[in-house]
């Protein structure tokens, strides 16, 4: 049963229910369906429309971030200004009414978005705990891996032990592997989808070590747990596996965190990286090295660390007023809003107002000063970021909720936060590199100007 589902989640459900009861597929085989229609679809764009129209390049797109330029393919989700993300046409609404959660649970969990990502279907509750099982029996880390986390100094970021775990993965790759045997260009999506799947199995077990290792050193750490799902045994991992609530939340954040179509920084940086054939390891490794930036995923850190700052200068009597204050002595000071603001969005985030609606469930979190702060800073930041007139978008970003609830449950390392996200993100780069692979898409070469050479065009 639906809720109040679009259409376009209703269509999904309706085709989904259609083989509902027909034999459990794998993602793969769902995959060998859905890549030649996809591959004919890209044939006839290039032989009917290569030459259409999409819009102009403009200076202003060449000196500023490219910012609205139409020039990449991403298949997984598009992203509306107004609206905000869809996946495959779905809102995060359309996606909480239709994919499976975990037993137990009632959050969207991340294999039912990744099967949707990839496969732009609906999995079956049997689909989706199938493909739990799957990842968990590979969950598990190379003793190489082990050693080489352990290694590293506990001052060492959490996003830069991060990036280096996965990048030192690419020993298993079996995309690398095969392309050195010299397999043909149409087999690459196959053991593109290998690696993703091996490495998004193993990331719990990566970004668990590396908490315990830089907060808990010494701690045991449970293996995974083949009868759960990935971020339950990521939540366990972590030392929170008895707490319900902080494991509900992970799920819902990862899922609708992980895939913001392509241009944001680790995605457009992944699938460059990628598009010089390097493996899955190495391209996400380096779309991890973009996430770990202030202005992107690093934002949750700093947002957290911002308004708990707030907190402290301005007691206990917080009013309207003197969060007003506040934000204009950070604006004053030549400093961004952590947490708001967007490259493309004009309107509050749907991901920040999922997670809002998780806190408006759970009294407990409603009655946390820390979450009563980001609440209120919500109800004045637009006004003052319009008045400051800078920020063409004075609403909140899924950064300005997410950090607060970790908070609360008792995760309160900030600098961990981003590693989190990068964990989420996975799902829709390494979705996007098999889709690549699978379309066979060239690698990236855009051509870049100088000023003089922008002049000399504008003149001739
Ligand atoms: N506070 C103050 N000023 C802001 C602002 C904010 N939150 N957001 C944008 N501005 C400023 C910009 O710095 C820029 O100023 P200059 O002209 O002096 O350079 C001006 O407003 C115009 O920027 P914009 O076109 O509205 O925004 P951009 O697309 O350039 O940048 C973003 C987008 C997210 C980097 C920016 O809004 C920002 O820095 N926000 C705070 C950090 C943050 O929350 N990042 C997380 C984003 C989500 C994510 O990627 O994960």
């Amino acid at each position: 049963m639906f809720r109040s589902s679009s259409f376009a989640a209703r269509n999904l459900a309706k085709t989904c229910s259609q083989r509902r009861f027909a034999s459990t597929k794998t993602v793969r085989e769902v995959l060998e369906e859905v890549v030649p229609k996809k591959q004919l679809q890209l044939k006839q764009l290039k032989t009917e429309h290569s030459q259409a129209v999409l819009g102009e390049v403009k200076v202003e797109h060449v000196v500023g971030g490219m910012r609205g330029l139409k020039s990449m393919l991403w298949e997984a989700s598009v992203l509306d200004p107004l609206e905000g993300i869809r996946f495959h046409g779905l809102s995060i609404a359309d996606c909480q009414n239709v994919l499976p959660a975990a037993p137990g649970g009632k959050e969207i969990i991340a294999e039912s978005m990744l099967w949707l990502l990839l496969t732009g279907k609906i999995p079956t509750e049997a689909e989706t705990r199938q493909l739990s099982r799957q990842l968990a029996e590979k969950g598990e880390l190379p003793e190489y891996i082990e050693k080489l986390l352990d290694s590293l100094p506990p001052t060492l970021h959490p996003m830069t032990q991060l990036g280096m775990g996965v990048a030192a993965l690419n020993h298993e790759s079996k995309f690398q592997a095969a392309y050195e045997r010299g397999i043909k260009k149409n087999e690459y999506w196959q053991y593109a989808l290998e690696d993703s799947l091996d490495l998004l199995a193993r990331l719990p077990a990566l970004a668990a070590r590396i908490y315990r290792n830089v907060y808990n050193p010494g701690q045991p750490l449970p293996k995974v747990n083949k009868d759960l799902d990935l971020v339950g045994n990521y939540a366990n991992m972590l030392g929170f596996g008895d707490n319900h609530d902080l494991t509900e939340y992970l799920r819902l954040y990862i899922a609708i965190h992980g895939d913001h179509e392509g241009g944001n920084a680790s995605a457009h940086t992944s699938h460059l990286v990628g598009s010089t054939l390097a493996d899955p390891y190495l391209s996400y490794a380096a779309g991890l090295y973009a996430l770990a930036g202030p202005l992107h995923g690093l934002a949750n850190q700093e947002v957290l660390r911002w308004q708990m700052q707030m907190q402290k200068e301005l007691g206990d009597n917080i009013t309207h007023d003197s969060i007003r204050e506040s934000l204009w002595k950070t604006l004053k000071s030549g400093q961004v809003v952590p947490g708001y603001g967007h490259g493309v969005l004009r309107n509050p985030d749907p991901r920040f107002m999922a997670l809002q609606q998780f806190c408006d469930t759970r009294p407990s979190l409603l009655q946390d000063p820390i979450v009563q702060l980001v609440k209120k800073t919500y109800e004045v930041a637009p006004a003052v970021l319009k008045e400051h007139g800078k920020t063409k978008n004075p609403y909140p970003n899924v950064d300005a909720a997410s950090g607060c609830v970790l908070y609360h449950y008792g995760l309160t390392q900030f600098k961990y936060y981003t590693v989190i996200f990068g964990v989420s993100r996975a799902l829709g780069c390494l979705t996007q590199y098999v889709w690549s692979r699978a379309l066979g898409l060239p690698i990236e070469r855009p051509k870049s100007l100088s000023m003089d050479a922008i002049e000399k065009l504008i003149k001739e």
